[in-house]
């Protein structure tokens, strides 16, 4: 969704800002959402003053950006800079069946543009940094740099439903077991890439999920990240050794497929020049930063000079209800956004 301010000259470019209005089922009020109101902010302000910009600007609202509903994530942003085509992304389905494509059409979202011919002459993305790193440090602003790298597996694990009674235990083939196996061992390819590797089981789902049936089947999610690509390519080798591993020693079938790869992106040099003489000039502590989160901003650094602006969150804390920020910082990244926003809108 793209909502535009005319320039002096209309022929030029916009520069974009904007970030997601989705969220987790137990999100928080400013993932996504203070990004997207920090640009409205941004527009508001520039009328407040009645300022015109040479290039035009737009606020973006990237949809799907958190993939928990449609995997993978930053999905829409991923069609606008090409790196998934519009057919793979509309045919995505949500675990209770639904497809992207269809639900776009059933909430109106299903626009008629087509991918690709709306070029972007910078793109900036306000977003709370989702760590501690920030608020440990004191600093007010992070002049984010880049992002680390994701990799994505859906595995399934294929044992034998059998009587929980009745089966003695050496002869089982019990999916759960072997999942609980491999959940531990992912955790420990995580300790082992040390200090910047991370790995999280999100979601595991058990068939047929009775208390007397032994677990056949088992699906479950893997979410694997590092900062470096190389580091990222050796997790995700010693994840595949643990599924043999696993399933020689269990007599469980186990399949997986990498749903996303995205490698570490660094931002624009030039952007982040934006940002780091907006924080300067309005004061604020800042330190530069790599973002541990996926954004949209990501994406668009395919086809467009980009970079982000973060805030601190209340002890790091975020993909939570009780995820926050104060008024204060909230201000002080709209004020950050502003200063790069108009800087790069008044570049030819
Ligand atoms: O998962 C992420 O990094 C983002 O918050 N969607
Ligand atoms: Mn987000
Ligand atoms: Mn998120």
């Amino acid at each position: 969704m793209f909502a535009r301010r005319p320039g002096r000259d209309n022929a030029l470019a916009p520069v974009g800002m904007g970030s997601h209005l989705d969220s987790q089922p137990t999100g928080g009020k400013y993932d996504g959402a203070f990004g997207v109101l920090a640009a409205l902010e941004v527009l508001r302000t520039l009328n407040d003053l009645n300022y015109e910009t040479l290039r035009p600007i737009e606020v973006i609202n990237w949809t799907n950006e958190e993939g928990c509903r449609f995997a993978p994530a930053m999905l829409a942003s991923g069609v606008f800079a090409g790196r998934f085509d519009l057919d793979y992304a509309l045919a995505r389905t949500a675990p209770d069946g639904a497809s992207y494509g269809a639900e776009l059409r059933r909430i109106g979202f299903a626009g008629e543009a087509e991918p690709g011919d709306h070029a972007l002459a910078a793109f900036f993305e306000c977003h709370i940094e989702q760590g501690p790193i920030l608020e440990d440090e004191g600093k007010t602003i992070g002049v984010v740099t880049g992002a680390q790298g994701q990799r994505w597996f859906a595995v399934t694990l294929t044992g034998e439903e059998r009587h929980a009674g009745t089966t003695p235990m050496p002869i089982r083939r019990d999916a759960l077991v072997a999942a609980a196996q491999l959940v531990e061992r992912i955790q420990r390819i995580a300790l082992e890439h040390a200090p910047d590797a991370v790995a999280t089981v999100g979601s595991l789902s058990v068939f047929p999920d009775s208390p007397n049936v032994i677990p056949g089947g088992v699906r479950l999610t893997v979410d694997m990240r590092n900062p470096d690509d190389s580091e990222l390519s050796s997790m995700k080798e010693a994840l595949l050794a643990a599924l043999g591993e696993i399933a020689e020693a269990s007599g469980v079938a186990i399949e997986h497929e990498e749903v996303w790869y995205t490698p570490p992106v660094p931002f624009d040099p030039d952007c982040i020049g934006m940002v780091r003489e907006g924080a300067e000039r309005g004061g604020y502590p800042h330190r530069d930063i790599v973002s541990g989160a996926g954004h949209d901003a990501v994406n668009i650094a395919a086809v467009a000079p980009a970079a982000m602006i973060f805030i601190p969150c209340a002890d790091g804390v975020s993909h939570a209800e009780h995820e926050s920020a104060t008024p204060e910082d909230v201000a002080a990244g709209c004020d950050v956004l502003l200063h790069a926003v108009v800087s790069a809108a008044n570049r030819r």
